[in-house]
């Protein structure tokens, strides 16, 4: 049935966009998502009938499902996700372009006809409390029910959403899996469109729209997040005066009841989600530790200076391989109830399991539906396998996590996988400084994945997700300065250093706290740092071992800096930053220049004193 939307809203920009995306795409029907609970129900329990879903165990998994992608639709499609701005420049060198209107004839070709077959959802969604002040307004179109119940984890939407916006604008999320069926035709478990060349994830920055084609896995296609929440988020907090970060949002209560909130910029495989989720370890007690978020920040001067973050994501879209309860015991009681995985192992006695989790199953069905032995010689689930999980199942979900007007944030983290030169944790010695730390932050790869460069450059974790030219985005960054905020403190941190043999260094996990609390006390003025050639970094006893035993030279191992290192750093800098050309600000080249001036003056390796 074609559902009139005019009984749900009277927005006349969102029902002549329906109405125009009905006719392009042909759906055999339409349905506006209320977001009841109810209506989640009936999509799963018809999903587990199509065999999209495997229901698990109710008495193990309450109310969770398993689903199994295609093969070919397991992440995100960087290489055809594109920024679609007017000018070729604005998206800059680190974004595929392709002009705005010659993509949206090609992909109205494609468009055409792909819902046949399909019911057409509508998600109206709300990024950001609804009601708050900084929420923006989203309304996604879709032939996915799966997209539709994991948005409903995801994102605030339905009804409330969809009369919290009104007759206002909105972002036009429209995506398709572009699987047609043909009548008559039995669908598959996991529809979409197998050929790469015709994946899309496009953005269009100056309408304010996505565009997605061809895949129905996770950021391709939970438009909220990714797309949305970041992509389109950057360019319309740059136009408003705000920010869109790639960052989780850390609360830390010290014994004496203070609270200290940190947004932490990581790259992919850097354990996000275990920091943002951190318990205190032993020798911690009396500290208390939450959570607002474990992947974006939406970030707003306040009226008294401060910079104010909100969580966007209503849910938590996190790797399961990996997880555990030694890793990361909050989200792994996160997940005992209402949540979607995709693509890990399901046990004989349906529950579900991923490497890294605990004791392998003697047996159990893998993320492609085969039977799978610990002998195997391949993965049981997928490694880019998700959790889709309500945040407010999480244990430590902060009490103002829903705050409309965020919560204060007095430090900035920046972290990367980097098995040598850079120390465990450095402060910048100014705002300045801090943005250059943040703009050339990055993880190791291969030298094959990436030719002579030693680390992959990801500025600030935002590579894959600025919607604008970097170098702009940086230019933002440092003209934070000036505007009368209370800025905050900028940290960059390396929980990965190896040594000799190879092994990592630092325990990492809840021991990364002892480096959370000498933040915190950064912050409050109430810790000491030496001046390194990289930043100001704290001695041995200026951080708390309470409960660890971790000798002064493991510590040196992880802080000394070898000259040749930062010396090498200066250099292959020069040529990442050649790639911004004249639109790089002359402040971060300033600052390069002066990393290489520390560390020519440097001794052959610098030590923390006693
Ligand atoms: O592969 C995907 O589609 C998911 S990517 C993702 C999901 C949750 C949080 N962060 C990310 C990311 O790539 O940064
Ligand atoms: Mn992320």
């Amino acid at each position: 049935m074609h559902e009139d939307g005019r009984k749900r809203t009277t927005n006349e920009g969102l029902l002549t966009w329906v109405r125009e995306i009905e006719a392009l795409c042909k759906p055999d029907k339409v349905h506006w998502c209320d977001g009841s609970q109810d209506e989640y129900d009936h999509l799963c329990a018809d999903m587990v009938r199509s065999g999209t879903f495997i229901r698990l165990n109710p008495d193990k998994r309450p109310n969770s499902f398993l689903a199994r992608s295609h093969p070919s639709d397991v992440a995100r499609v960087e290489e055809r996700t594109f920024i679609c701005s007017k000018r070729k420049e604005d998206a800059g060198p680190t974004n595929n372009w392709m002009d705005p209107d010659e993509m949206k004839t090609a992909l109205r070709r494609q468009y055409d006809g792909c819902m046949r077959g399909r019911t057409m959802f509508v998600i109206p969604f709300s990024m950001g409390p609804i009601g708050s002040p900084v929420a923006h307004a989203g309304v996604q179109i879709t032939d996915s029910p799966y997209v539709v119940a994991n948005m409903r984890i995801m994102t605030r939407m339905g009804k409330a959403a969809l009369d919290a916006l009104g007759n206002r604008s909105f972002v036009k999320c429209l995506h398709s899996i572009g699987a047609p069926l043909a009548s008559g035709q039995a669908d598959v478990p996991w529809p979409c469109e197998p050929d790469i060349g015709r994946k899309y994830i496009c953005h269009f920055p100056d309408t304010a729209e996505v565009w997605s084609y061809g895949s129905g896995y996770g950021g391709n296609a939970l438009l909220g997040k990714k797309c949305l929440a970041l992509r389109i988020g950057t360019v319309l907090a740059r136009n408003e005066g705000w920010r869109a970060e790639h960052m989780l949002i850390l609360g830390v209560q010290s014994p004496d009841g203070a609270k200290t909130y940190i947004a932490g910029a990581f790259p992919s495989a850097c354990g996000k989600t275990n920091l943002a989720m951190i318990l205190p370890p032993k020798g911690y007690e009396g500290w208390k530790t939450t959570t607002v978020g474990d992947d974006i920040a939406w970030i707003h001067p306040a009226k008294d200076g401060t910079l104010r973050a909100v969580n966007p994501e209503y849910g938590f879209f996190g790797v399961a391989p990996g997880t555990s309860y030694d890793s990361n015991p909050m989200a792994m009681d996160t997940l005992k109830a209402n949540c979607i995985y995709t693509n890990v192992a399901l046990t004989d006695d349906g529950d579900v399991w991923w490497e890294g989790m605990g004791p392998a199953p003697a047996h159990a069905i893998d993320w492609q539906g085969k039977d799978w032995t610990p002998d195997a010689g391949r993965p049981a689930a997928h490694p880019n396998s998700r959790f889709t999980a309500p945040a407010s199942q999480c244990p430590t979900i902060d009490p103002a996590w829903e705050d409309p007007e965020g919560v204060p944030v007095s430090a900035f983290l920046f972290g990367g996988r980097l098995s040598k030169t850079f120390p465990l944790v450095y402060e910048s010695f100014d705002w300045k400084h801090g943005v250059f730390m943040a703009a050339t932050m990055g993880s190791e790869a291969t030298a094959a994945a990436i030719g002579q460069a030693a680390i992959r450059r990801d500025p600030f974790a935002m590579l894959p997700f600025a919607g604008y030219h970097m170098a702009d985005y940086w230019k933002n960054w440092l003209e934070m300065e000036g505007k009368g905020y209370k800025l905050p403190r900028i940290f960059r941190v390396n929980w990965f250093r190896k040594d000799a043999n190879g092994k990592f260094i630092w325990p990492g996990y809840g021991q990364n706290m002892r480096v959370v609390q000498w933040v915190v006390e950064r912050v409050r003025g109430k810790a000491k740092a030496e001046k390194s050639p990289f930043g100001l970094m704290p001695r041995y006893q200026d951080l708390n071992w309470k409960g660890l035993d971790f000798a002064k030279d493991k510590y040196a191992s992880v802080t000394d800096v070898s000259r040749e290192g930062a010396l090498a750093e200066a250099e292959e800098l020069k040529g990442y930053f050649a790639k911004f050309g004249d639109r790089l600000p002359p402040a971060i080249e300033a600052e390069r220049k002066a990393l290489e001036e520390r560390a020519k003056v440097a001794p052959e390796v610098w030590r923390l004193p006693e």
